[in-house]
């Protein structure tokens, strides 16, 4: 991934009040999958409210998140973020929400070496209906330091074989990178679609 290029507006910096900006306004559905307690809903907790859940529990079904995000260069960004049980039990479920999806986190949790079947088996849901779909590789629980067993090489191989836009690692703990997931994927989509 190349430079961060997106810049954003602090919440409090209000366009209404301010007549030389015009606001775009764009809307992001983005799916987030990946097995069953590797963290997906503690990052979108995080992401959304601030806030660390240590004894989450696990996802029945689909959960749906929303947030704005303002960008100085870009206008108001809406993300529609669909957390997908991670679960075998909720498989069948998934295939309804992925529709109209712009991008996809692909979620492994950073204390275990992911199977590269299980993450095979995500790819194709995520991408069920868009081949070219972009998926952003997010390695979880970066301040679990003691138990970290997946090596920046591992994770890249993978990010490379599925053709994923790029790997971040990020702590849902301390915070880390959590936002900066976003933002790539934004600047990502802004890039593809031409906005
Ligand atoms: N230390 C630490 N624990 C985390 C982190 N992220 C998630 N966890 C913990 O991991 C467990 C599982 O997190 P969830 O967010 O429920 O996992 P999930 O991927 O949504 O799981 P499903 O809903 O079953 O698909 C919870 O106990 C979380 O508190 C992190 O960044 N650091
Ligand atoms: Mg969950």
């Amino acid at each position: 991934m190349g430079v961060f290029l997106l810049f954003k507006r602090h919440r409090t910096y209000s366009s209404t009040n301010n007549t030389r900006y015009r606001m775009r306004n764009f809307v992001f559905k983005i799916l987030v999958g990946g097995d069953g307690a590797v963290g997906k809903t503690t990052l979108l907790r995080k992401f959304v409210d601030g806030t660390f859940d240590a004894s989450s529990i696990a996802t029945v079904g689909v959960d749906f998140f929303i947030k704005q995000v303002m960008y100085e260069n870009i206008g108001n960004c809406t993300l529609q973020i669909w957390d997908l049980g991670g679960q075998e039990r909720f498989r069948h479920l998934l295939e309804a929400f992925i529709m109209g999806a712009k991008g996809a986190l692909l979620l492994f949790d950073l204390t275990t070496m992911p199977k590269i079947d299980h993450i095979l088996n995500w790819v194709n849901i995520v991408r069920m209906h868009d081949l070219d779909l972009p998926i952003l590789l997010v390695g979880t629980k970066l301040d679990l330091e003691e138990f970290i067993a997946v090596d920046d090489e591992s994770a890249k191989s993978i990010k490379n074989t599925f053709h994923m836009i790029d790997y971040i690692k990020t702590s849902s703990k301390t915070g880390i990178n959590i936002e900066k997931v976003f933002d790539v994927m934004v600047e990502e989509l802004m890039k593809k679609h031409k906005y």
